[in-house]
């Protein structure tokens, strides 16, 4: 696929300060969110000159793109990296262009050659999605799990920390993790693996674990057509991730049984990174956001993740 480039840009406008962002693409809500945060915050009405690209989903794309930006010689480069690893040369490059390079919401993880980065974790959110899911089940005597799983996008880090979160809650537990397949954090991909799964594990499952909510939305379509019923009344638990306001609707209705939240607006942390910049001092190298877990029953107050006590949100209107 061929990146797409939206220049905001003004002809001769010296005074703003030019950034690239090299977008993942457009999978999910999450996505049109981020890109959202983005595009109002790095506005040239806020002194700013964006030059987006939405990289649909191609890692070479995305290379592209961020070359493309130190030909432009743009005064910082954003990138949310589609997949974890081979970015060492490019980031060199931006490093030798003397661009600094701000990363957001996946990561990097050979290469510490950018200045920040600022997102979420995604292995706590699968620890809390597992630790959850043991208090609940307890709650309900649901007895053995049978899970299955929809990853996001294979090589990116959201979907790899999601992944591990939630295996090694599955080992401490011992339950079964009957298949785990990607869905590509879209909708589409969600239902295709969903009447898969429908039809190779009939009746054999209890949980299904969507890690985003788009996904969660297809796989609602193919349990339904399948005839599986979900949620708080259903035969099977059905939990999701990013907690976007369609999903957590879902979730008040009890069709989700719960969801955890990861938040798509970086832009104002980034806004600060680069103001930090400008005046000379250090941002921090690593900036978690702030982030909540949803249920749709009121049954599991707190979570124990990773030596600390979180609450869990009974969605409710007032959450709306
Ligand atoms: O969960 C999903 C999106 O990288 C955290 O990417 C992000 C994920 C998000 O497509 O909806």
């Amino acid at each position: 696929a061929t990146a797409e480039t939206t220049d905001t840009a003004d002809a001769g406008s010296g005074d703003l300060i030019s950034i690239g962002f090299a977008q993942v693409g457009h999978e999910s809500d999450w996505r049109t969110a981020s890109t959202k945060s983005a595009q109002d915050v790095f506005s040239e009405a806020n002194g700013y000159e964006l030059s987006f690209v939405d990289c649909d989903n191609d890692s070479a794309a995305q290379l592209e793109a961020v070359r493309g930006f130190i030909q432009q010689d743009v005064d910082y480069i954003i990138i949310d990296p589609i997949v974890s690893t081979g970015w060492d040369t490019v980031l060199t490059e931006c490093e030798d262009a003397g661009i600094p390079v701000i990363v957001i919401d996946r990561t990097i993880d050979d290469s510490d050659k950018y200045v920040s980065w600022v997102g979420s974790n995604f292995k706590d959110e699968g620890l809390a999605c597992g630790e959850w899911l043991k208090a609940y089940a307890d709650a309900k005597g649901m007895g053995e799990i049978n899970a299955l799983v929809i990853e996001g996008s294979t090589g990116a880090s959201a979907t790899i920390g999601r992944t591990d979160g939630f295996k090694e809650i599955a080992d401490k537990y011992g339950w079964t993790i009957l298949d785990s397949q990607s869905g590509d954090f879209t909708e589409a991909g969600g239902q295709e693996v969903m009447e898969s799964f429908c039809q190779s594990y009939a009746g054999q499952f209890n949980v299904v674990i969507c890690q985003n909510d788009n996904e969660a939305f297809g796989a609602m379509t193919a349990m339904d057509n399948a005839g599986v019923s979900y949620g708080v009344d259903g035969d099977v638990v059905l939990v999701s991730f990013d907690a976007n306001k369609p999903a957590l609707q879902l979730v008040m209705d009890g069709k989700i049984t719960a969801n955890f939240e990861c938040n798509p607006m970086a832009a104002p942390f980034v806004e600060q990174v680069i103001q930090q910049l400008q005046a000379g001092e250090t941002p921090e190298k690593e900036i978690y956001m702030d982030e909540s877990w949803f249920a749709a029953e009121d049954i599991v107050s707190t979570i124990n993740v990773n030596g600390t006590q979180q609450e869990m949100v009974h969605v409710t209107q007032d959450v709306l």
